[in-house]
């Protein structure tokens, strides 16, 4: 059976053009003018966009002694009724835990899932078994993106020197690093200083983790980044410390790309000081909401290009949850959710105001990441043979974001209230219509593994250390260059 799209405008990252895009087998099979097929989708008045790709989510993941309460079934569904394709979702091994042991438990969990997916590999400790087992889940299991958390000290934090050993295993074998940026020493001090000094609520949080803890390890892990000549990718960017970092590091021909958030560009530092403990606690995520200057920076950086792209990191937690923190704010634990929200309010905020194009929109929702994390044009396309994950879009739609309309299995929605106006009329995963105009329709299960093979050609860090990877001695006349 053939489903065609009618009568929209075909959005990409480059442009804008009236055609319908004609699917067979779950495959986009031509895109052009007057096709016809055996399902119509009326796409009148919408754009016909590549369905929006999440890089950053924490699916059912253990954290901070519990669960994040969406998992691969409310959590891929929540992104199929925000128009959003496909996840990358972070599989964490414990500190000590083989990464392929980690994999496996996120393959038990992942069969549910309602989207296609992949994974990031998070690197919490160091080890000859890490070392190796970085090899296979490149070469075999095509997961070439290995998140190290520079936070979280005695937990998953690693040290500089475990960190840097990645970086150069990762890179000789043509992955990608990626690091969660904040200088977890100092966070761990300013925790302790602060509930010595009876400051025990959520905003304390916000304090801990002021905006130089990201611009320090934002411009560290860059600098061992260039030494060890392995592409980076920050997560979660959040201030102008950091986004100053990229920036330089970018226009110095480095290869590294920073990730904001769709709920630091829209929401910001004033939530922590509601007198409402669970609504502060509900908003609490690391890195914190920032303050308006810090949301232009990110802003502008969408613009200007030294922001790549904009994800989630969905990790969502119930308000009961929340509460193993009531007294103790560092046990709050950490994450908000976004998911079904992210393309709606980018839009509202971007597109609706005029910062962003349309095909920009496309771009840093779907495409950039596509192309970054290896999986383009299958996926973040609209052409013949990429994959018919599409949303047809519709500019005039509007509603207002509540908890109790939404998927995600939380009881609050960190947007509550917030009105957006573009909203999906269609969504298809791989051909099939999750979404029906506004009624979903997906199926677990029907979500796939995507490999993303190591793409050593043009995966290189541009960086003049890599030389010297194997330094050679000097030779002196005279004196033997061993210096004995
Ligand atoms: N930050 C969060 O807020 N949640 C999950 C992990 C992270 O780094
Ligand atoms: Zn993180
Ligand atoms: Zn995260
Ligand atoms: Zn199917």
């Amino acid at each position: 059976m053939t489903t065609v799209i009618k009568n929209g405008t075909v959005v990409t990252h480059d442009r804008s053009y009236k055609a319908d895009v004609l699917i067979d087998g779950g495959r986009i099979v031509e895109v052009g003018e007057g096709l016809s097929g055996d399902e119509e989708l009326d796409a009148t008045g919408c754009y016909v966009m590549p369905g929006g790709i999440d890089p950053h989510t924490h699916l059912e993941m253990p954290f901070m002694g519990t669960y994040s309460a969406d998992n691969f079934d409310s959590g891929t569904r929540a992104a199929l009724a925000g128009g959003t394709t496909m996840v990358i979702d972070f599989a964490l091994p414990s500190p000590g835990q083989g990464l392929l042991d980690a994999l496996q438990m996120w393959d038990n969990k992942s069969g549910l899932a309602h989207c296609d997916y992949s994974y990031h590999m998070a690197v919490t400790w160091w080890g000859e078994q890490v070392f190796d087992e970085i090899k296979t889940v490149i070469e075999d299991r095509g997961i070439t993106t290995f998140k190290h958390f520079m936070a979280y000290k005695g937990a998953l934090m690693v040290q500089d020197d475990e960190m840097y050993a990645s970086f150069r295993r990762i890179g000789e074998l043509g992955g990608i690093a990626m690091v969660h940026a904040e200088n977890g020493d100092v966070v761990a001090d300013l925790q302790q200083q602060l509930m010595a000094a009876g400051n025990t609520g959520p905003e304390a949080h916000a304090y801990s983790r002021p905006p130089q803890v990201e611009g320090e390890a934002a411009n560290r892990a860059i600098m061992i980044a260039d030494m060890a000549g392995v592409p980076l990718y920050i997560v979660h960017v959040s201030c102008e410390e950091a986004h100053e970092a990229i920036r330089r590091a970018r226009q110095q021909g480095k290869r590294v790309w920073g990730e904001p958030l769709i709920q630091h560009l829209t929401l910001d530092d004033s939530e922590y000081a509601h007198p409402d403990w669970d609504h502060a606690a509900r908003r609490v995520m690391s890195p914190p909401f920032r303050n308006r200057k810090h949301q232009e920076s990110l802003w502008a950086g969408l613009q200007a290009g030294s922001l790549s792209v904009v994800a989630t990191d969905h990790c969502a937690f119930t308000t009961e949850q929340k509460r193993y923190g009531l007294g103790d704010f560092t046990k709050i634990p950490n994450g908000t959710g976004g998911l079904e929200d992210r393309l709606p309010m980018l839009w509202t905020h971007g597109v609706g105001t005029g910062r962003l194009t349309p095909e920009e929109f496309v771009a840093m929702t779907s495409t950039n990441i596509a192309k970054i994390l290896n999986c383009y044009p299958r996926k973040g396309a609209i052409l013949p043979g990429a994959d018919a994950d599409i949303v047809v879009w519709d500019p005039e739609k509007e509603k207002t974001i509540t908890a109790e309309k939404q998927v995600s299995a939380i009881d609050y929605n960190v947007f509550e209230g917030h009105k957006v106006k573009g909203l999906p009329r269609f969504t298809l995963t791989r051909g099939h219509v999750a979404v029906y105009d506004g009624e979903l329709r997906s199926r677990a299960g029907h979500g796939e593994f995507v490999k993303r093979p190591a793409n050593t050609a043009t995966n290189t860090a541009l960086s003049k250390w890599k030389a010297l990877t194997a330094p050679r001695p000097v030779e002196r006349s005279g004196i033997p260059a061993s210096g004995v």
